[in-house]
């Protein structure tokens, strides 16, 4: 390589890892919404098989001495600890997958709550049922660009929702637009008709109990919870719940040509895409106004998402260190990345 060219090749492949397919992929596994959220490999120790905890920056206060990211239980802001993401220094509470359920490739998430909560598990819905949202930053600048999740309000699916008017940086920063799902028609507006409806192939709530830790959680400990409301209890809830990768770029497609994003034009992800990964709760479909996971409610809401959380892929894979970088821009990536710059270029 041409030593003029080594920085602007970084730049590119950087740019790069954030929306392209930097390693070969990794087998489909199929995704079992319901399966164990971690395994004993031996007596205090633990492996993440299949569901892999939200990295944390080496400096952040509540990471687990393995490098996960965790959220203090107990700091939710309007007092329904059914919304209160559980969690404690060795016992990661947010978690992605992919895989395939039948047959199609999806991303999957997985958040666990202070209190299990008889109306979600039920269907009913009623009360004040959690709204949890996980964003994404797709494009590498900080800034939140999708939302979704399973949606309580009105008629339950699963839904995405768009960055509202603010910075979108920090917890105290981000709102969300209108819910929407794409429908794959041209020109129309973004709306919520097409949305799935929750069932046991997109959506999981399970009690996280003592008797059932053992195998849903092996090592966890049940958290005590002083916020309460009625049809809760001091058990946890888990939830899990999986989007086609077709549909997020669908979402992400749409958001370019019908809600004006012009910044999301012919931007997609892969499950190897290098995304930021953010959980909250809201009482409603706007802001962020329950529980940020990752920081409690004492700290500043105008911390940024990208200081306490970290940049992975569905797999769990952490961006490569500059070190790996050589390597990877030794073995033609670079070359790669170049050739494709210029193909865009001539086109
Ligand atoms: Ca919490
Ligand atoms: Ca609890
Ligand atoms: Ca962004
Ligand atoms: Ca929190």
């Amino acid at each position: 390589m041409h030593p003029r060219r080594a920085p602007l090749c970084a730049v590119l492949s950087l740019a790069g890892l954030f929306a392209g397919t930097p390693f070969a992929r990794a087998q489909n596994t199929t995704i079992d919404l319901a399966g164990p959220t971690r395994v004993q490999t031996s007596p205090g120790v633990y492996g993440y098989t299949t569901w892999k905890p939200i990295l944390a920056p080496t400096s952040w206060t509540y990471r687990t001495s393995d490098g996960y990211l965790y959220d203090a239980p107990d700091d939710q802001q309007t007092g329904q600890s059914d919304s209160d993401f559980a969690g404690g220094t060795q016992t990661p509470a947010f978690f992605v997958q992919t895989g395939a359920i039948n047959g199609v490739e999806m991303v999957a998430m997985r958040v666990i709550f202070n209190s299990y909560d008889a109306n979600i598990a039920s269907g009913t819905y009623t009360g004040n049922p959690v709204n949890v949202r996980v964003g994404i930053d797709v494009t590498g600048d900080g800034k939140l660009d999708l939302f979704m999740g399973p949606n309580f309000q009105g008629t339950p699916g699963m839904v995405f929702q768009l960055p509202g008017t603010g910075a979108n940086t920090s917890p105290s920063t981000t709102s969300t637009s209108s819910i929407y799902y794409p429908d794959g028609v041209a020109n129309n507006a973004l709306s919520s008709t097409s949305s799935p409806a929750l069932s046991a192939s997109n959506f999981n709530y399970q009690r996280l109990s003592s008797a059932t830790a053992s195998t849903l959680y092996p090592g966890w400990v049940l958290q005590p919870e002083s916020l309460s409301k009625p049809n809760q209890t001091g058990d946890e809830g888990v939830m899990s719940w999986a989007i086609p990768v077709s549909a997020i770029n669908n979402a992400l497609a749409e958001a370019a040509t019908q809600a004006g994003l012009s910044y999301l034009s012919g931007v997609s992800i892969s499950p190897s895409s290098f995304l930021l990964w953010v959980a909250f709760t809201a009482t409603q479909n706007n802001s962020v106004n329950q529980d940020a996971y990752g920081i409690k409610a004492s700290d500043s809401q105008t911390t940024s998402w990208n200081s306490f959380t970290s940049y992975m892929d569905a797999f769990g894979r952490p961006v490569p260190e500059p070190a790996t970088y050589g390597l990877f821009l030794g073995g033609g990536l670079c070359g790669f990345l170049m050739l494709r710059r210029r193909g865009k270029r001539a086109a």
